[in-house]
């Protein structure tokens, strides 16, 4: 009797651990979700691996372009990261391989008067992001999710993500990172949704 209790005290707090173990996890407002949905304005774009680029350019030292063979040339790293849609589903866990934002911002040098990006994509979609929310440690620019290749619906050949901010910051068949001295509203931004965007603090709509 008393040991069939502990076990049952055992599960609750098992239980309680784990809830609480989400909430710290989940943002205010978010629900989990273990699908993938697929999230774009417009069309699938039609890319061609042997015609890809990616530029960056803008307040850099040097502007760089790279094709795909030069850019899968540079080091890459996987990460394990939450990713937050302003439209409520948060997925958990979600792993992704490629270039740190880090890394392939060695390729061009920012001048110091850059202060923000505007990553662009194939089709004129666009983000805006401060530089240093672009460089956060675990924001990468992936070519694959879950140890496979991107799909072309969730981005391929390369998509941004950056765990950091809500997920419509993550521009998918990304080709063009412009550096920045003053913030520049992308494609939801000129529509209402908010110039940072933490999932953290609720950022969906405003400046
Ligand atoms: N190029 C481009 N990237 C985009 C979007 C888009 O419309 N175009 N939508 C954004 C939004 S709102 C979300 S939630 C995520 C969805 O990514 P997924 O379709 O891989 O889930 O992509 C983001 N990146
Ligand atoms: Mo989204």
């Amino acid at each position: 009797m008393a040991g069939q209790l502990h076990r049952r005290n055992d599960r609750l707090r098992g239980k309680k651990r784990a809830v609480a173990q989400q909430d710290d996890r989940v943002p205010p407002g978010q629900v989990v979700t273990e699908r993938f949905p697929v999230l774009h304005e417009g069309d699938l774009p039609h890319i061609k691996i042997a015609q890809w680029r990616i530029r960056l350019f803008g307040l850099v030292t040097a502007e760089r372009v790279f094709d795909w063979a030069s850019f899968r040339a540079l080091p890459s790293t996987s990460i394990k990261a939450d990713v937050h849609c302003v439209t409520r589903w948060s997925k958990l866990d979600t792993v992704w391989s490629g270039v740190a934002t880090r890394d392939l911002v060695q390729a061009v040098t920012p001048s110091p008067s850059a202060h923000y990006v505007l990553v662009h994509a194939a089709g004129g979609y666009t983000a805006n992001l401060e530089l240093g929310a672009f460089l956060a440690a675990d924001a990468l620019f992936a070519w694959a999710f879950d140890g496979q290749p991107l799909l072309p619906q969730h981005g391929w050949p390369l998509r941004l993500v950056v765990p950091g901010r809500y997920f419509w910051k993550s521009v998918k068949w990304v080709d063009g990172v412009e550096f920045l001295a003053e913030n520049r509203p992308g494609y939801w931004e000129e529509r209402g949704y908010h110039m940072v965007g933490d999932p953290w603090l609720e950022e969906r709509f405003g400046w």
